[in-house]
């Protein structure tokens, strides 16, 4: 799915703003049909945002069910005899949309764009009006999964109920990235898809584009970072040699443009799109994770799109933000916890060269007892697979040209100790196979090494383990001990390498305590190092991703002091004791750590 970018044939219009909004508590808005009218008694709301900490109303931040959007719009008059598109870059988690009070469109799950061809519904010279329902109520059958819970007893009043979810960030609702118009000319170009190889010092670029006219004669070339023309072919699919390429690298990237034309038969551009590519190859041999044939060792951590106030709205300063917080501590990687991120995200890291592990929503599939089945026909069933494999085929749809990312990550902590889950897993994981054969897969793991029935299904363990913290907390002694004794294992019987892809402790910014004692920045550096001085004598571990990058919103609850303090930055991205000690240990390991 291409992002909406302007070209000789293409113009985008950003609908980002104020919008009108409404809460609908009684839920009777779609039978009301809010949408065939302009809303009445709104309040305004920023949209990219979450709604939740936008407003003093506790109701809004709770809310459970849907909210309604509406903001209206000028077709330019460049634009008629175009085909006009509108795309919601996400709505979490389901939205209708409407157009002058037609249907336009609707979405199942958040952190994906969705769009929706409106020419039709349109009119150019007067006012238009999109109303978009948002329903954020998480079930067994949407990605990330939750369920209501209503209650049959006299402490609680008729009809309350909560949403209850499994996973440890706050439901964040609302429109969350961008919304955009744009116009392609009728004859347009749908997609295109580009993998790269590289021999000796050429490099490989195998395209393919797919037009509306799949007749279409189609032209490419592929321009450098100084404007220059490096290569050219002509086709639909092809390869263009580019010699002398210059590779994107870890913390060195180099993008090329491919831009892409569709002809008429005069050999007329009836549209074109600019590519942003990167020519590089990943492999995964042995107990090396090779990027352009050089072991890559993963140095950084798991995120979230989080901050005050916006919650999971898009917000390019914080994302330049954290892009030179990145920097700053020498680390060259992070993960996408736990589902896809913005696409202006994604082209930051392409930019800067940080390498990213994307991964689907597929968090929050486990109950912290073996026991508890998970994958049964009332919770995680063949609808949820079938949803679990439409978002991971629309997040490699949308993501797969990003030469940031390097490995697919199919879920996080489900329950793959249970035999039901390794023929769930199989399809998924088959699938991941199918739609992308360049870049490795992984699930992230919390089963125990003797216990996990999928990870020979991946080719990178990841592991995300909490000794001395969720195990025995308080014992910093243990670690060396446990996690010695766990990465190995995951190692001696799956033979592959292992990314710790989480650990960390909380530590409230301030508290400080030595001896260290748990919620102090000295616990929290302590127990990094204990860590820490395990993978620096085990050859098969690639990478640590300590979590987190930065504090974030979760569910209230006795074990959250207004959140998850696990960050090395506070959630306003002040670097907290850790931060010293991680930017150290960085600098001093170079491109990759020496464990002889
Ligand atoms: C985990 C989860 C992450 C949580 C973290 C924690 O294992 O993957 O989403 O936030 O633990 O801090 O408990």
């Amino acid at each position: 799915m291409l992002y909406p970018k302007e070209s000789f044939s293409r113009e985008v219009k950003e609908l980002s703003g104020v919008w009108r909004f409404k809460a609908d508590p009684d839920n009777v808005g779609r039978q009301e049909k809010w949408f065939a009218r302009p809303l009445t008694d709104t309040i305004p709301m920023p949209v990219p945002a979450s709604y939740n900490d936008i407003t003093q109303d506790m109701a809004l931040r709770d809310h459970i069910g849907d909210v309604w959007y509406e903001e209206t719009f000028l077709i330019p008059r460049s634009w008629n005899g175009q085909r006009i598109m509108l795309r919601v870059g996400s709505a979490c988690h389901h939205a209708v949309v409407w157009v002058n009070g037609t249907e336009a469109g609707s979405h199942k799950g958040g952190f994906l764009p969705f769009e929706m061809d409106i020419s039709r519904l349109v009119q150019s010279g007067t006012e238009n009006r999109v109303t978009i329902v948002v329903n954020n109520i998480l079930t067994w059958q949407t990605l990330p999964p939750g369920r209501i819970k209503t209650f049959d007893d006299p402490r609680h009043p008729e009809g309350y109920r909560i949403q209850e979810y499994f996973h440890d960030f706050y439901n964040y609702a609302g429109l969350h990235r961008p919304v955009k118009l744009y116009c392609t000319p009728k004859e347009y170009i749908r997609d295109t898809t580009v993998t790269t190889q590289v021999d000796g010092t050429t490099g490989l670029v195998q395209y393919a584009v797919q037009c509306s006219n799949p007749e279409a004669a189609v032209r490419v070339r592929l321009i450098d970072e100084a404007g220059v023309a490096v290569a050219e072919a002509s086709g639909a699919t092809g390869t263009l040699t580019v010699e002398n390429a210059k590779l994107w690298k870890p913390l060195a990237a180099y993008l090329y443009t491919l831009r892409v034309e569709m002809l008429d038969g005069e050999g007329a551009v009836l549209d074109q799109y600019p590519l942003s590519i990167g020519i590089r190859t990943v492999k995964v041999e042995g107990n090396r994770f090779l990027i352009n044939g050089e072991p890559f060792y993963f140095k950084g951590f798991g995120k979230h799109e989080d901050s005050d106030i916006k919650g999971k709205g898009l917000d390019q300063a914080i994302n330049v933000k954290d892009f030179n917080l990145l920097k700053w501590i020498n680390a060259n990687s992070f993960r996408t916890s736990h589902y896809p991120y913005a696409e202006e995200i994604l082209d930051m890291a392409d930019r800067e060269g940080i390498v990213v592990i994307g991964e689907v929503p597929a968090v929050g599939f486990t109950f912290f007892n073996y026991n508890d089945k998970v994958y049964t026909p009332e919770m995680a069933n063949d609808e949820t697979l079938a949803h679990h494999k439409d978002v991971l085929a629309d997040m490699i749809a949308r993501d797969k040209n990003h030469p940031s990312i390097v490995m697919w990550s199919l879920s996080n902590e489900a329950a793959t100790f249970q035999e039901e889950a390794v023929p769930y897993y199989k399809e998924v994981s088959d699938l991941a196979r199918k739609l992308d054969d360049t870049r490795p897969i992984t699930v992230v793991e919390w089963a125990l090494p003797d216990k996990c029935q999928v990870a020979h299904m991946f080719d990178v363990i990841c592991v995300n383990r909490y000794y001395s913290w969720y195990n025995d907390p308080g014992a910093l002694d243990l670690i060396g001990h446990q996690i010695e004794w766990e990465l190995t294992g995951w190692h001696r019987n799956f033979n592959k390498p292992v990314i710790m892809s989480e650990y960390g402790a909380d530590a409230i910014a301030g508290f400080h305590q030595d001896p260290p004692v748990m919620f102090t920045e000295e616990y929290q550096c302590e127990l990094l190092t204990r860590y820490h001085n395990v993978f620096d004598r085990l050859d098969f571990v690639i990478g640590e991703h300590v979590w987190a990058f930065a504090d974030f919103a979760t569910k209230q609850g006795t074990t959250r002091i207004n959140g998850n303090k696990k960050g090395i930055f506070t959630r306003q991205r002040q670097p907290k004791m850790a931060a010293r000690l991680l930017k150290d240990r960085w600098a001093q390991m170079g491109a990759y750590p020496n464990k002889e």
